[in-house]
């Protein structure tokens, strides 16, 4: 067997079905290989981050390490976000990348370079295969690496002769690994927590993705726990319709605070760290409150904020080793849950009503147009979100309660939205799927629509065409700048031109539709249960500028030139305040 036989031989065993990629010269041997096996298939993307998105989504969706294959280093290059997310998510891939041929790789031939050092610092492991007989090795130990606790992309970048090569190589068979068991300490855990007087959850992502939902509700239960999702949650880790859901914290460390400020204990279950995302002072768990963290990662222990009791383990037999431990030890349990059932209830009729009072608006809201989202959702329905800030309230109005129902990367390198919604389809194609887009990050990903239309895969592709960068706008407001006071946002502005979304559609070859209502919306919606194909949607909601009351960009188109004459920037109101 040569090289390039054992290299299929291998993505066969290990269940890989399917190459995401885009090639070049450096591929050519694998792509010839890839004919003559007919198999796995090879899905072509227009752009290595649309692959590497894709292969993110199918992983995820499909539960096992997937494969993308990239083209030397500007192949890398591009893949890099792809990459930083998929560390980030702990999303288990392999990623090839086909070096320059040897034999004049001493000369810098073209696309060459150190594709080893190009991707060190955006995965977990990188390695050039330097023999034909290593590379049986090296991939095995990537695919192995690739799941091991926290899992994340590994890439293997292999000269384009050594595949070529007619060296015989050794086959290395797989190797089993046994699922990690309950950490030890759980006797310890279950007493703080059992003695807690106001006990408060954070379920982070490593609960959905070790599939331990069930076990964590059943110590949220015993407990009587109020369960928060880690900020930025990737998917669904507590059931978002369980009484005891208590929401998300904004991704700040006061955010988190302000949440556990309630509570005496927090029980921090497979969540990196808390992903603050605007600085705040000071750490994320308040004074006072004692934390009890498990994870299957033994470097988050203690990692950010020091902790009562930190359980390394396998989450699922840990948290039900901690749930028959905990059983009947809280008399208090039941009336907590009691109570918090009433306060969800209340929260929720609360938020729905905000939502319903704002559907008659035009442009439609972007509550109502998230809430429209929610309630149009098919049975079954996976939603892909890449949306920022219809992504917070989508995040209000949804009550998922189904595992792997919602996809997210807390990596936050736009353009990841589209592919990963093309790679959770085709992942589970028994599972309707909804990508929610902002504009903005719809544009840094939109080639993923063309794999979409080639494969017919049938997602709705839901595009939040507010014609800005909606959330830079907000965050320099909260900050009471210079921009805010003066109306002008430079580098926000997604128009003048205006991007044509029925044009994309025709582009890719894709369906488009234009919704003006939120019945509309939840219409279109409810109908993704019966694509044979992708819709292109796009929703155009009320902007920035239309809700402060200014002359957008789009309105202002000569405002550039103006500055270039001479014209300069408009003085301020008298009183700070927009000038229309
Ligand atoms: C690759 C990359 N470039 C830039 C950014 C910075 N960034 C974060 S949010 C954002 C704007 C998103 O706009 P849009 O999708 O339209 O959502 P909206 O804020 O309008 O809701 C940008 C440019 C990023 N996170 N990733
Ligand atoms: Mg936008």
């Amino acid at each position: 067997m040569n090289a390039v036989e054992a290299l299929l031989a291998i993505l066969a065993e290990e269940g890989v079905d399917r190459v995401f990629g885009n090639p070049g010269t450096t591929e050519l041997p694998f792509l010839d290989a890839l004919a003559a096996a007919g198999t796995p298939e090879y899905v072509l993307a227009l752009q290595e981050l649309s692959a590497v998105a894709m292969a993110d989504g199918y992983a995820r969706a499909t539960g096992r390490p997937s494969f993308a294959s990239l083209h030397v280093a500007a192949g890398v290059a591009n893949g890099l976000i792809g990459m930083l997310n998929a560390s980030r998510s702990r999303t288990p891939m392999v990623i090839t990348a086909g070096q320059q041929d040897r034999r004049h790789l001493v000369q810098d031939p073209m696309l060459s370079g150190d594709l080893v050092r190009l991707a060190a610092a955006a995965t977990k492991h990188a390695v050039e295969v330097q023999h034909a007989r290593d590379l049986p090795v090296l991939l095995r130990r990537a695919f192995a690496l690739s799941r091991q606790p926290p899992a994340g992309p590994v890439l293997l970048s292999i000269p384009m002769d050594l595949l070529a090569e007619d060296a015989q190589v050794q086959l290395l068979g797989r190797s089993p690994v046994t699922e990690a068991g309950a950490a030890a300490g759980v006797a310890t855990a279950a007493s703080i927590l059992a003695a807690a007087h106001r006990p408060a959850i954070v379920a982070g992502d490593g609960v959905g993705r070790d599939g331990a939902i069930a076990d964590l509700v059943a110590v949220a239960e015993a407990t009587g726990s109020a369960v928060y999702h880690q900020p930025m949650y990737d998917g669904v880790n507590f059931p978002g319709g369980h009484p005891l859901s208590a929401g998300m914290p904004l991704p700040t460390n006061a955010a988190v605070r302000a949440a556990l400020a309630g509570h005496d204990v927090a029980f921090v279950v497979g969540c990196h760290a808390f992903t603050p995302h605007h600085y705040t002072p000071g750490g994320p768990i308040p004074d006072g409150v004692r934390v009890v963290q498990l994870d299957s990662d033994p470097a988050e222990i203690g990692r950010n904020f020091p902790v009562a009791a930190g359980l390394v383990g396998g989450l699922g037999p840990t948290l039900g080793a901690l749930a028959r431990e905990l059983a009947g030890r809280v008399p208090a349990a039941a009336a907590r849950v009691a109570r918090a059932r009433e306060a969800a209830a209340a929260a929720r009729a609360a938020t729905e009503a905000q939502a319903l009072a704002a559907y008659g608006r035009v442009p439609l809201d972007p509550l109502a147009a998230a809430h429209a989202v929610a309630a149009g959702l098919p049975a079954g329905a996976v939603v892909v979100e890449e949306a920022i800030t219809v992504g917070l309230l989508l995040r209000r109005v949804l009550h998922l309660d189904r595992p792997r129902s919602y996809v997210h990367t807390v990596g936050g390198g736009l353009g990841w939205g589209i592919g990963a919604a093309v790679g959770s389809r085709l992942g589970a194609p028994d599972r309707p799927v909804v990508a929610v887009l902002g504009d903005g990050c719809a544009m840094f990903g939109i080639q993923g629509l063309w794999t979409a239309a080639r494969h017919r895969v049938p997602v709705a592709f839901v595009v939040m065409n507010n014609g800005e960068y909606r959330t830079l706008k907000e965050t320099l407001d909260s900050a009471g700048s210079a921009a805010t006071r003066l109306r002008r946002y430079p580098g926000l502005d997604l128009a003048p031109p205006a991007l044509d979304w029925a044009a994309a559609g025709a582009l890719f070859g894709i369906r488009a539709v234009r919704v003006g209502s939120a019945g509309e919306l939840r219409e279109v919606v409810a109908g993704a249960a019966d694509l044979d194909g992708p819709v292109l949607v796009e929703v155009p909601v009320r902007s920035h500028a239309a809700e402060h009351g200014y002359a957008s960009a789009a309105q202002r188109p000569f405002d550039a030139v103006a500055i270039a004459a001479g014209g300069g920037v408009p003085a301020p109101s008298p009183d700070g305040g927009d000038h229309r």
